[in-house]
């Protein structure tokens, strides 16, 4: 991965404060016939960092008209080998404009750079590259068959694209995101319409340049900015050219976009919320299962939907890991995105802030010991109008509390103490959710037989967030509705005709 180390320039003066805009037919559209739109804010200090033009129904429109004429134009003729070679030169364009990606984003999301660097944005190109080798090499069945005449007949599988997909992405990991859909989705030959987070629009954006400068067909990578209900989000997953539509967000919005989806028989993948368990056995290498749950817990500020938020420790090893997580939560530096020394970065905005504090404020109010935060830090003047809460760590609340079984989405975590195997596995299962969980634990047999039994799309063992793209991704129940990855992502962005052919 393309990882760069040298000296920044200050997110102050960056080049990518500017205005956001919808890239419809390789155009960049600046203002929406409404006339609406928002004021993007930065998360770190408050400030302004330019105007989002909100997309109504005449933008989706033309976004989705776009992407459906594409499939008939040079993108549609194009053979797998030229599709995945312009591909390649998208993810070396993104590598090339490697720091105007990571400003952009770290505008938008209030992250560290040094966490971007190492996983937004080679992520970003990486989704590109990735699924070369799957859409070179798919392979269908074959089945010859007997018939009455005795001549038989030869069915077999034939895979072509899905037709123009629906990408609604989120704000927490925003590049990654929307390029773990759009990446499969470009290489296995659709066209896509990007509906990115209203809270960051800005990569999404730079990426119509990267399309534009290595010469991918216009219509074929298309963007539109706004909201969810009522807004972008809705026109275009209701929008009957729309051929499928792929989902990264809460639980709450897969539904509705489930609901959309169902009007015309559409397809939907949905990746969803979690309330991920981590287990720490008695056995664990103690400094391993520290250091993974510190960047489970508080990495990207809590906001990523893999993170831990229910940890249960053995009971012998237990005061020592409350011990030590607390002792690394204090010893986190919250600041801006540009100085190396940041381990932490705020949340995304203040409504979010507000939901993170009311289940601060639960814990408390439910009993909990409260072993580090559970407030609002203070902030050097520069970066007080931030959105920034302690990282924080609660011991003592009832399994079935608020702050024990809902999702939170901010840097903090519950510790209980368990004692048994079996015991653990039920309080892990024991929730809605599905998605991902990992075990802190030394002894091979117990890993394996625990991961057989966890109801969830993703179990680490003694590691977190260790991505193979090849591998099947997503969530389990309330987390989520079918894989994408390596071949899996097969399921999703192709259709299947069986050609049965008499001989
Ligand atoms: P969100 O559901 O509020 O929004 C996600 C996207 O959906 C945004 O672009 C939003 O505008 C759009 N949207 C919302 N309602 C819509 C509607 N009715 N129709 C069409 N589009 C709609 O989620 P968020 O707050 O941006 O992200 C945080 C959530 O995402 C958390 O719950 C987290 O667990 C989840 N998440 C899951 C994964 C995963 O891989 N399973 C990854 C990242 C985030
Ligand atoms: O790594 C991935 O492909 C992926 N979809 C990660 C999701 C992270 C959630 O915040």
């Amino acid at each position: 991965m393309n990882v760069q180390t040298h000296p920044r320039r200050p997110l102050t003066e960056s080049a990518a404060r500017r205005d956001a805009a919808h890239f419809i037919n390789g155009e960049f559209v600046y203002k929406s016939a409404s006339g609406k739109g928002y004021d993007n804010i930065c998360p770190f200090d408050g400030s302004r960092i330019g105007f989002v033009p909100e997309a109504g129904r005449e933008e989706v429109d033309a976004a989705v008209q776009a992407a459906r004429a594409a499939l008939e134009g040079p993108w549609g003729q194009m053979s797998v080998v030229e599709r995945t070679r312009l591909l390649a030169e998208v993810a070396a364009e993104i590598n090339r404009r490697f720091d105007d990606f990571l400003e952009a984003e770290c505008l938008d999301t209030g992250k560290p750079m040094s966490l971007a660097a190492h996983i937004d944005i080679p992520r970003g190109a990486a989704n590109f590259t990735m699924f070369t080798d799957v859409a070179k090499t798919i392979a269908t069945e074959t089945f010859p068959m007997p018939t009455p005449d005795g001549a038989g007949a030869l069915n077999y599988g034939l895979r072509r694209p899905r037709g123009v997909i629906a990408v609604i992405s989120p704000w927490n990991l925003p590049l990654l995101l929307m390029t773990w859909k759009v990446g499969p989705g470009l290489a296995l030959g659709n066209t896509v319409v990007v509906k990115p987070s209203e809270s960051t629009p800005l990569t999404a954006t730079l990426l119509g340049e990267v399309m534009n400068k290595v010469g991918v067909p216009k219509g074929v990578y298309n963007v539109v900015h706004g909201f969810g209900g009522n807004s972008a989000g809705q026109f275009l997953t209701e929008h009957k050219g729309v051929n499928g539509v792929t989902f990264t967000g809460s639980t709450k919005s897969g539904e509705q976009i489930m609901l959309a989806a169902a009007h015309g028989i559409r397809p939907v993948s949905l990746e969803l919320g979690g309330k991920n368990p981590g287990i720490v056995f008695a056995d664990c290498d103690m400094d391993k299962a520290i250091e993974g749950t510190m960047r489970s817990v508080f990495a990207n500020c809590g906001q990523v939907c893999l993170g831990t938020e229910r940890v249960y420790v053995q009971r012998p090893v237990f005061d020592e890991f409350v011990a030590r997580l607390k002792a690394g939560a204090e010893g986190l530096k919250l600041g801006r995105p540009e100085d190396p020394a940041t381990g932490m970065g705020p949340l995304i905005h203040e409504v979010h802030r507000k939901k993170v504090l009311s289940y601060y404020a639960k814990a408390v109010e439910g009993g909990a010991t409260v072993v580090t935060g559970g407030g609002v830090p203070e902030m050097p003047a520069e970066l007080a109008g931030g959105s920034w809460v302690q990282p924080t760590i609660w011991t003592g609340l009832p399994d079935d509390h608020a702050v024990v079984t809902e999702e939170i989405f901010g840097p903090c975590c519950h510790i209980r103490p368990f004692d048994t195997e079996e015991e653990v596995i039920h309080l892990a299962n024991n929730t809605p959710y599905g998605l991902a969980a990992a075990v802190w634990t030394e002894n091979l047999s117990r890993a394996h037989r625990v991961a057989a039994k966890l109801e969830v799309g993703i179990c680490w063992i003694n590691s977190w967030f260790l991505r193979d793209l090849r591998t099947a991704f997503g969530g389990a129940k309330a987390s989520g509705i079918g894989r994408e990855g390596g071949v899996h992502s097969l399921e999703f962005y192709t259709e299947i005709t069986n050609v049965c052919v008499k001989l």
